[in-house]
């Protein structure tokens, strides 16, 4: 029988920052469902976490990209659930070489972190659909990991112009995918979508809990 799942956000969800970590060996050792937000520097990752957690100081922002520069781990709904804040893609700004230490920290984590359950790729609203969101997108499906798709920013354009973005996006992701992920349309300025995000999150964490458990209590690898 399907579980039924109560959403309570007032009083807000209980989230903590836990730690900050260079590689996936230095992450947490927690088995709880883990969901983490990844997309370009500045799409509004951070602002994001922030706003599920109804708390502006938690996750740091800047108007400058590329402040998120480690694997930043927080604790939700008082550990039932983990949520981590990785850094953008792809910013130009930044050395090669620096890039390229993103690139690897950030795809090792994904590839091998064992409670990740579901992967949440923030895409700028405001944009037709952009090669380095696509080509992420495809590393995701080459190595099987499952994601939705977040649009961000949304309160600031008409939801006509937003409309034609999705569509050019949906058309893109077409030409590659049999099917278009879970999309969640939202606003760290306005909260939309911040009840749908935390509802299919602790959804998720809730079906998947038991099982994880199992898998990682039978696993020989520790976590990390
Ligand atoms: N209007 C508006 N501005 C936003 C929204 N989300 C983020 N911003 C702004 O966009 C800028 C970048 O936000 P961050 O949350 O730091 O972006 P990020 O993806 O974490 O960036 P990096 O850590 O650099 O990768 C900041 O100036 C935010 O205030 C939103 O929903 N609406
Ligand atoms: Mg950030």
């Amino acid at each position: 029988m399907a579980k039924q799942i109560t959403v309570k956000l007032d009083p807000p969800i209980k989230a903590e920052f836990v730690k900050s970590a260079s590689r996936t060996s230095e992450c947490p050792k927690i088995s709880v469902p883990e969901f983490a937000f990844i997309g370009r520097s500045n799409v509004g990752k951070s602002s994001l976490i922030n706003c599920l957690a109804n708390n502006s100081g938690l996750a740091k922002i800047s108007g400058r990209p590329g402040k998120t520069q480690l694997i930043n781990h927080f604790t939700m709904d008082a550990g039932l659930w983990s949520l981590v804040d990785l850094p953008g893609y792809g910013y130009a700004k930044v050395s090669k070489v620096q890039r390229e230490i993103f690139s690897k920290m950030i795809s090792h984590y994904l590839k091998n972190r064992k409670n990740l359950v579901n992967v949440f790729v923030l895409i700028d609203g405001r944009l037709e659909p952009q090669k380095k969101d696509i080509d992420f997108i495809r590393n995701l499906g080459e190595w099987r990991i499952p994601f939705s798709l977040v649009f961000t920013k949304l309160d600031k354009l008409s939801s006509s112009a937003f409309g034609k973005n999705q569509a050019a996006f949906k058309r893109k992701m077409l030409q590659e995918w049999e099917n278009i992920p879970p999309m969640y349309l939202t606003s760290a300025e306005t909260a939309l979508g911040r009840v749908e995000l935390i509802e299919s999150i602790r959804k998720l964490t809730i079906e998947l809990s038991p099982l994880l458990l199992e898998e990682i209590n039978n696993s020989e690898i520790s976590l990390g």
